[in-house]
């Protein structure tokens, strides 16, 4: 990896699963024994905005209590260590901001940010760390809904962040995918991207992912311990 210059990583919601944050896919996930996919869309929004907040808020309450873990601050050492311009770009599909507070500087954020909320009707967002909410649902100034800044199912996604995303998984020579069950698309397509324009590809994770039979490397186990022995 040091001989390449320029990486690229894709993070999943498994980079925060040793802070605590509960993974989408995996047993501890489930909140009232609905699945993220029946929450995470603008119909289950329509539908009851007050149950689809509650399951963020409760998110918000669990992340403002988490701490960026060993493998978030292995890769802000890791972009520190790249040094100049779009050497190492971070991609991550997860809206906790633990990159960020861990160091990360370049990232790029494919599916938003749980501490952005943005109304319904005019449209203005704000940024809003307060755990836990009091009204659920929070309303704007203007009286319309205020909504999760995050890209749910079926929602595009923020076309700045995808353009920055696929133009670094092109230029990539190595390709690290972490985390992530690589089931949701686009983001999980970025590692084709990064393959066809002859990246090498690697992925962290305790447990096989769909990538796995097209990657170079296979780093089988948390990324905590694993980023930070890559160091
Ligand atoms: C779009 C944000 C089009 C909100 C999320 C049929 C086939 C293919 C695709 C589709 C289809 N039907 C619909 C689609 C498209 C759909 C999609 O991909 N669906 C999938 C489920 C089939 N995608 C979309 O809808 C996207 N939009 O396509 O729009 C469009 C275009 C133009 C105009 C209009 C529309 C939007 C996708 C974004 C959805 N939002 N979340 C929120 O967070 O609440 S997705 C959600 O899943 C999270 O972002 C999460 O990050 C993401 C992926 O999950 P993972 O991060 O991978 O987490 P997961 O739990 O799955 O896996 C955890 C992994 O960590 C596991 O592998 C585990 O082994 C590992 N792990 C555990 N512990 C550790 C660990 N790894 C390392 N260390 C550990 N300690
Ligand atoms: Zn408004």
């Amino acid at each position: 990896m040091a001989a390449a210059d320029s990486v690229a990583v894709l993070t999943g919601a498994g980079i925060s699963a040793e802070s605590g944050v509960p993974t989408f896919r995996g047993s501890g996930g489930l909140w009232r024994n609905y699945s993220p996919q029946e929450l995470a869309t603008p119909e289950a929004f329509a539908r009851d905005p007050r149950l689809v907040w509650e399951w963020y808020d409760w998110r918000r309450g669990i992340i403002a209590r988490a701490q960026p873990n060993p493998g978030h601050r292995a890769l802000a050492e890791l972009e520190r260590r790249a040094g100049g311009r779009g050497s190492f770009t971070l991609i991550t599909q997860n809206v906790d901001g633990l990159h960020e507070r861990a160091g990360s500087r370049n990232v790029a954020k494919l599916h938003g940010d749980i501490w952005l909320l943005r109304c319904v009707g005019c449209g203005r967002e704000e940024r809003n760390e307060q755990v836990p909410l009091a009204d659920l649902p929070p309303r704007c100034e203007c009286s319309a809904l205020l909504r999760p800044g995050v890209v749910w199912f079926g929602e595009p996604l923020p076309p700045d962040e995808w353009e920055r995303a696929e133009r670094a998984s092109r230029r990539a020579q190595v390709f690290l995918v972490i985390g992530t069950s690589a089931v949701v698309y686009p983001a999980a397509g970025l590692a084709e991207v990064a393959r066809q324009a002859g990246a090498k590809l690697g992925i962290v994770n305790p447990e096989p992912t769909p990538l796995d039979s097209v990657a170079d490397w296979v780093l089988r186990g948390p990324s905590g311990d694993i980023l930070a022995r890559l160091l």
